[in-house]
């Protein structure tokens, strides 16, 4: 979508350090990164946030996790959190669907 950071980064218009991409799913390394590793992981399809997820765009949903199980596998991430904040209250900045992979320090519960 036109003026959306993240679809930028997907169509290489802004660089970005990516880890993971198929047919459905972009990931890369976050700028600013909140732990040891912190990767998103997002849809290739423009999906605003979680609450816009429907039965005809959740496929790239379950594409993600797939892509987060395989990076957990291929990176030794051990143990991980993974984070989709879904509004601006909640911290969403980036208003295209991502999933933040946290990993490499003990997390703490609950997140503040
Ligand atoms: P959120 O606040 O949940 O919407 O997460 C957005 C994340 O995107 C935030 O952790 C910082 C990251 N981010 C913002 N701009 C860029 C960028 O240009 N490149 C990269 N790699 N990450 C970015």
């Amino acid at each position: 979508m036109s003026g959306c950071l993240f679809c930028s980064i997907i169509a290489g218009d802004i660089p970005s350090e990516k880890v993971y991409e198929d047919d459905a799913v972009y990931a890369f390394r976050d700028i600013s990164p909140q732990a040891p590793v912190h990767i998103l992981v997002i849809p290739k399809e423009h999906i605003e946030s979680a609450a816009r997820v429907t039965k005809d765009n959740s496929a790239c949903v379950a594409r993600c996790f797939e892509a987060i199980a395989l990076l957990g596998e291929k990176l030794g991430l051990g143990d991980y959190r993974v984070v989709s904040n879904c509004g601006a209250r909640a911290g969403q900045s980036v208003f295209h669907l991502h999933f933040h992979v946290l990993a490499g320090r003990d997390m703490a519960w609950p997140p503040g």
